[in-house]
């Protein structure tokens, strides 16, 4: 059975991919948080902006699957540490330690700036709709690199957006169901023709953007397809913002930051400071005052 590297193994997509791969390879999971492996996987805390992390967790593996960074639009040094030097740092290692397969988790927001009414293959150029967007193409870019230069075998993903269910009108043109997703997935681990290859990562949508045509010459055949959940959808769907509603990354084209569900170490850290600060000024206010 291969052994299977997931960064970023406790966010949304790696939880979703944990349990539909269970069984069918050994995953070492990776994240800095810490994460209780079940039957069949093992954990290696790590934090990828650390080398020497990744280097201990890409140590031995037949494929990665890096799914870890920061994963919607945000502050430039939340997105410079995770998704530049740490992007960075899992194809590094990955190549020191004679790894030569990465799934790479890119996304969307690549080409975020295209149109709703262009339909897009993976050959377009890429217009990246914020400062994640271009994180993405970065790695992308990276990817090309280590391909040609290491001979190394990158199957990029640009994932839409992975849940149970769609969950707005934007969703239902770019959603992919998790059973879709761990199809994907097994094509970009398991395929032996892979040099470098660029593919969307969305389930069999009638409202999509995309021309997935290089998924489907490697096999790629998702089963589902947003439509059964679009009446429900769109009868809750409220009109935004006009420029949200021309581009096909939607508010990630106007907006500076999008909520972060799973917020990054130093980020938490200095948010621990800014509290433990206030707090302290709070006591000191009080005592000043001569309350506790
Ligand atoms: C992404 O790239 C994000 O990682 C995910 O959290 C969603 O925001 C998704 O795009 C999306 O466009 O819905």
């Amino acid at each position: 059975m291969k052994t299977i590297l997931m960064t970023g193994a406790g966010g949304g997509v790696g939880t979703h991919l944990r349990r539909e791969l269970a069984g069918r390879y050994s995953l070492r999971l990776s994240d800095y948080r810490k994460l209780k492996p079940a039957k069949g996987e093992t954990f290696v805390q790590g934090d990828i902006s650390k080398i020497s992390d990744m280097l201990r967790a890409t140590k031995g593996v037949d494929a990665i699957v890096h799914l870890g960074g920061y994963s919607v639009e945000g502050a430039w040094d939340d997105i410079l540490s995770a998704n530049i030097i740490g992007c960075y740092n899992v194809f590094e290692a990955a190549q020191r330690n004679g790894v030569k397969r990465i799934l790479f988790a890119t996304s969307n927001h690549a080409v975020g700036f295209y149109r709703r009414d262009h339909v897009i293959d993976h050959r377009v150029y890429i217009k990246p709709d914020g400062r994640y967007g271009v994180s993405k193409v970065f790695g992308e870019a990276l990817g090309s690199l280590y391909a040609d230069k290491y001979g190394m075998e990158v199957f990029c993903m640009r994932i839409g957006n992975v849940n149970d269910a769609p969950i707005d009108k934007r969703r239902l043109s770019i959603w992919i169901s998790p059973r879709d997703m761990a199809q994907l997935v097994t094509i970009g681990i398991e395929h032996p023709e892979i040099r470098f290859e660029i593919v969307y990562g969305v389930s069999n949508n009638r409202r999509s953007w995309y021309d997935n045509s290089n998924a489907t010459r490697l096999g790629y055949r998702p089963q589902d397809d947003s439509e059964a959940f679009a009446a429900e959808v769109l009868a809750r769907e409220k009109p935004g913002d006009p420029r949200a509603e021309t581009y096909q990354g939607g508010t990630f084209v106007h907006v500076e930051a999008v909520e972060n569900p799973a917020p990054l170490p130093q980020r938490r850290a200095r948010k621990a400071a800014a509290k433990r600060t206030a707090k302290s000024k709070v006591t000191g206010l009080n005592k000043a005052r001569g309350r506790r």
